[in-house]
């Protein structure tokens, strides 16, 4: 079936739903691991969920030609236009079931201090008795599958297995791009190493059943009600974030929520840099970027798009892995001036969710280039025309692809040992105060500097758009224990750091008086990845201010930038004392939420800053 061949979608309430498994080839999908604690948690959902049929992943192609024919019989995917979009389907979500659902999201330990007042709390006994009522029976007449998975490069002492038990197909597809899956995690935890237990099942979709729960001291997720990419595959924010910056500090690495770039001088020296951004907040365009005209000779290569997994290598630096192997991005605004690479990477073997279709198989979304198609389908199967009111594409609709179809993949991807990070940078989206870059003064400063993020909120959690909240390391959502004990970790790791990182802020969305972007951000972010780079080496210039080092005009390049006059880069450099006195003033609250376990490291800086403003 093509769509062009049935150009009417399905209206929202006939969302299809994955069921059972037919014309399975023999052999596929029956082989049990050998692994005799897996087997026992398998038999357990087993017995809980009472599925009719379960189908154990190994990861082979045949498995994926299988799923996928599998998966439009049922109407989960449907093909889109096979000369365009070679192995590329399209998939639409319950429309009340299109972010992560951060009022729904829970860490489940004992001690309701331990989870801090960033986290929804609750005890592990009841809500396992709670997610055990929803789940009995849950998957009567579906089938269960069991996907292994493995976090990070084969064979690398940071990576780490997880086995989600789902009862969605679509999980299962998107889980196969977005991790190592298959045989290959299960090599990993040969006959009893430890694995993440990950337990997911859509239930009806409905909200009010609707439960992300975490339990970190026994390694383990249970989802219900939700199919979206960050409530539902589960190695994503859940393991690699949640559960991962629990394990993280209990076992002395770090999990962020960070990309992870690679930059080539034209001498063919690297440097690698770690990255937070909040979610939405071009990550994705950041990792991939392209270099302007005049920077000939330098490249940029991507390591990962949104998670770091870090540890502390035996020279004292601080060496990192991306967990991932795909991306799971945000398809408006995605188009060849702000992402050609991501534009590339979404060419092939990509699922689309909740974009808008055109009449011939092809996909559409807000700022994607050219012009709007004078008709198309939108995200919940509507006929959509330019003058329609709403939006064609979801503002969260999103695209899974995977990282080998990305252009300017690194090559040290598959490092088991890791890349060492040279700096670290902590962005958000604020309109003012935030200055375009400047430089912590040491580790210490620089956790404030993380720990002091804000940023606008997007469409990629459920809730109002555009208000600026803290956003710590861009880990508000993502902290599986208590933000005041995270940032202790923090400096815990910095002083075993004896090369640490410099670590920088950024701010790409400065706007003047006018209301206008001052900066062009995109490939031009290079200029500010270059001073980064050069201040690493010990060779660009500052000026020392109140909140740290910043570049003058002469430490910048800006030879070839086109529509930033003197004063606007004078303006993306200021700082208003006022506002800084104001923005330091108002995180004693914010601090103080976090006693008595917030640092007083971190208070001690909050008053050099003020001491320094005056
Ligand atoms: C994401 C997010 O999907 O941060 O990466 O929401
Ligand atoms: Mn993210």
């Amino acid at each position: 079936m093509s769509l062009s061949a049935s150009p009417s979608a399905p209206a929202a309430a006939d969302v299809p739903v994955s069921t059972l498994l037919e014309n399975l080839p023999a052999g596929l999908g029956q082989t049990r691991p050998a692994h005799a604690a897996l087997n026992a948690w398998i038999d357990d959902c087993i017995a809980l969920c009472q599925p009719e049929q379960v189908f154990y992943c190994d990861g082979s192609a045949a498995e994926k030609a299988y799923l996928e024919k599998e998966a439009q019989r049922m109407g989960v995917i449907r093909p889109l236009n096979q000369a365009k979009l070679p192995g590329c389907f399209y998939s639409r979500s319950h429309p009340q079931d299109v972010a992560r659902v951060e009022h729904l999201t829970f860490i489940c330990l004992p001690n309701k201090e331990d989870v801090g007042p960033t986290n929804h709390w609750a005890d592990p006994g009841e809500m396992r008795a709670k997610l055990t009522d929803l789940l009995r029976g849950a998957m009567r007449g579906r089938t269960m599958y069991v996907v292994p998975y493995l976090m990070g490069p084969k064979g690398s002492p940071i990576s780490r297995v997880g086995v989600e038990i789902t009862d969605s197909i679509y999980v299962v597809l998107n889980m196969r791009i977005m991790s190592r899956m298959g045989q290959v995690a299960l090599d990993t935890i040969g006959a009893q190493g430890d694995f993440n237990r990950g337990l997911h099942s859509t239930l009806d979709m409905n909200p009010e059943r609707r439960y992300i729960a975490h339990f970190p001291q026994t390694n383990e997720i249970i989802s219900v009600g939700s199919g979206y990419g960050g409530n539902a595959l589960l190695g994503k924010k859940c393991f690699a974030l949640r559960i991962g910056s629990y394990l993280a500090r209990q076992q002395g690495w770090m999990a962020e929520h960070m990309l992870l770039m690679a930059v080539e001088s034209p001498e063919g020296k690297k440097h690698y840099i770690a990255a937070a951004f909040p979610s939405a907040c071009g990550k994705t365009n950041f990792a991939m970027l392209i270099p302007p005209a005049s920077y000939q000779g330098w490249k940029v290569t991507t390591i990962g798009d949104d998670i770091a997994w870090m540890e502390v290598g035996k020279d004292g630096r601080l060496y990192a892995i991306n967990p991932e192997a795909g991306y799971f991005g945000v398809a408006p605004g995605t188009n060849y001036k702000s992402n050609p690479n991501a534009m590339k990477s979404i060419e092939k073997d990509t699922i689309y969710t909740n974009v808008a279709l055109t009449p011939d198989g092809d996909v559409w979304w807000e700022g994607k280039d050219g012009a709007p198609p004078a008709q198309a389908t939108d995200w919940l199967g509507r006929p959509w025309t330019p003058d329609s009111k709403e939006k064609a594409a979801h503002p969260n609709s999103r695209f899974t692809a995977p990282a080998t179809n990305n252009p300017v993949l690194a090559e040290e991807v598959e490092w088991p040992q890791g890349v060492p990070i040279s700096a670290i940078i902590f962005g958000g989206r604020r309109a003012g105060v935030v200055p375009l870059v400047y430089q912590a003064n040491d580790w210490t400063h620089g956790v404030y500097l993380g720990a002091t993020m804000s940023s606008e909120t997007t469409a990629a959690a459920a809730g109002a758009q555009g208000q600026v909240r803290r956003d710590p390391m861009a880990m508000l959502p993502f902290c599986g224990y208590h933000m005041g004990d995270y940032f202790q970790h923090w400096l815990d790791m910095g002083r075993k750091l004896t090369n640490p990182p410099l670590v920088f802020r950024i701010n790409w969305f400065r706007k003047g008086p006018d209301g206008r972007f001052l900066w062009p951000g995109f490939g031009e972010n290079m200029r500010v990845v270059e001073w980064i780079i050069d201040r690493c080496e010990g060779k660009a210039g500052a000026k020392e201010t109140p909140i740290g080092a910043m570049p003058r005009r002469e430490d910048f390049n800006l030879a070839g930038l086109q529509g930033v006059s003197d004063a606007d880069f004078d303006e993306l450099l200021d700082v208003p004392p006022e506002g800084w006195r104001k923005a330091a003033e108002e995180q004693a609250p914010f601090f103080e939420s976090l006693a008595p376990r917030f640092p007083q490291e971190l208070e001690a800086e909050r008053q050099k800053l003020l001491a320094r403003l005056k």
